[in-house]
């Protein structure tokens, strides 16, 4: 990226900013710009006119109304571990960082909840949590750098949400400041709370277009039981969703994860080792709360069980936390050893009772349309989520591969449509789904997210052309950059 050089309308909106945020914290340096202008998604060329980090709520609150004054874009910025674009400015948008409003506020061991500004990191949560004795369920292997704020407008997801649910279950109270720049105090982490329209789960999973997150009140929890990680060699596609039924019925399980060999050969190059000798076609990774022999041996039964049925050809459980972990990365570390590759990612979702039929149809549709592309599987299949990473070939080019790719997506979009599916199942809309919402929701109820966005950002000035388009003026660009 070269050093782009501001219009003169720019530099006046700029210095307007600096009159009510500090200088420093806002950034045009094109490190800055580079940055904080992408996601994790690296399709598009960042190109944001500035990058603010307010320091306070007012100062977000005064950005906001400034915004809406002039006609500026922004776009708010978590940790930008996003996988659709949405947290991406390519359009001379202003940043809304969130880094610096990064406190825990309050616990409250009676309510067991937590209240933190949205730039917390969620680790940084996840540990206040254990050193609590409390837990925080929401977890992904982008832990380290995701932030709370960012989590709670993509209603992520992860690894626990066949038995904690998703983000949204865990918000018990948010303030946000509007498109409007209205301060608005939702919930206030009340359990119990039915006096009309909850606004606060408009805002859970907006990414970032109907307002800016500012804090949160997060419900914790009792922490799993001693968990052990089984790994399982499954020789077919049947056999994966045969060991759910039979694992899910005499555990409590808290993952039930699955991936491919072809996914698994990719964190082997990086430098891990193969769970056991036999290779399968796919893997399956089990949690369950283990804290007693009882449930030890009920995991070797079904192990047992389930080898005589042929669903599982071979198999590990940990031994120690340790050795849980390094199984744990076996899956976790897919998505990062599979990004030098510039994958094109789908992210769907069907009820589980169609999870068979969709990877049966998925299966033949991928060996038809891709029979030259290396076609990666894994996910969160006990929750009915499959990511499919297509790998470019390195003499491709991106944006002949991408088209490519989305003309199968069409395909694949139509089979979910009949399972009554989802195009994304918790890496959100963004910009990379945006085509294809139509799959998912219909034309009248896109009217009515349009009308909830009227309500909140009149303007148009939050995250504009983000999940759908709207009549939306992107006001000041600087000169473009290259
Ligand atoms: C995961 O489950 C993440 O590992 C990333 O959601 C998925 O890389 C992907 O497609
Ligand atoms: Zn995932």
């Amino acid at each position: 990226m070269t050093p782009s050089v501001p219009s003169q309308e720019a530099t006046a909106l700029l210095d307007g900013l600096r009159a009510f945020i500090e200088p420093a914290h806002v950034r045009v340096d094109p490190e800055s710009c580079l940055n904080y202008g992408r996601d994790w998604t690296r399709l598009y060329v960042p190109n944001p006119l500035a990058v603010v980090l307010p320091g306070t709520v007012e100062q977000v609150q005064q950005l906001v109304r400034y915004a809406n004054d002039h006609r500026l874009a922004l776009v708010p910025s978590g940790g930008r571990t996003g996988l659709s674009g949405a947290a991406v400015a390519c359009r001379g948008e202003i940043v809304v960082s969130l880094d610096r409003l990064n406190r825990i506020l309050d616990f409250d061991p009676t309510d067991r909840s937590v209240t933190c500004q949205a730039g917390v990191v969620t680790e940084t949560l996840q540990n206040f949590a254990r050193d609590h004795d409390l837990y925080y369920p929401v977890d992904f292997a982008a832990r380290g750098s995701s932030q709370i704020g960012g989590n709670i407008a993509t209603n992520a997801g992860g690894i626990k949400v066949i038995r904690y649910g998703l983000t949204r279950d865990w918000v018990t109270g948010l303030k946000v400041v509007t498109g409007r720049g209205d301060l608005l105090d939702l919930n206030r982490g009340l359990i119990k709370n039915a006096s009309g329209y909850d606004l606060r789960h408009l805002f859970i999973g907006s990414e970032g277009t109907l307002g800016i997150i500012v804090e949160a009140t997060l419900q914790l929890t009792q922490p799993l039981r001693e968990p052990s990680v089984m790994v399982l060699g499954v020789p077919d596609l049947d056999g994966i969703m045969a060991l759910y039924g039979a694992f899910r019925g005499r555990l409590e399980l808290s993952a039930f994860e699955f991936f491919s060999e072809l996914a698994l050969r990719h964190v082997l190059k990086k430098g891990l080792h193969r769970p056991f000798e036999t290779a399968t076609p796919y893997y399956v990774l089990i949690e369950f709360e283990n804290p007693e022999q009882a449930q030890t041996d009920e995991a070797l039964a079904l192990f047992e069980q389930c080898a005589e049925q042929g669903w599982l050809a071979d198999g590990v459980i940990s031994q120690s936390e340790a050795q849980a972990k390094e199984l744990w990365r076996l899956r976790e570390d897919i998505s990062e050893s599979i990004s030098e590759h510039q994958p094109y990612k789908n992210d769907v979702s069907v009820r589980i009772s169609r999870v068979p039929a969709l990877l049966a149809e998925m299966d033949e549709l991928l060996a038809r349309e891709y029979p030259d592309f290396e076609v990666l599987w894994y996910g969160h299949i006990g929750d009915g989520n499959l990511h499919i990473n297509i790998l470019k070939p390195a003499n491709l080019e991106p944006a002949t591969f991408a088209r490519q790719c989305g003309a199968v997506s069409e395909h694949l979009f139509e089979i979910l449509r009949r399972h009554g599916g989802s195009i994304s199942a918790e890496h959100g809309v963004g910009l990379t789904k945006k085509p294809y919402l139509h799959y998912t929701r219909d034309e009248t109820e896109i009217g009515y997210l349009r009308a909830i966005k009227q309500a909140f950002d009149p303007n148009g000035i939050m995250n504009p052309g983000k999940i759908f388009d709207g009549s939306t003026r992107v006001p000041t660009s600087p000169s473009k950059t290259s």
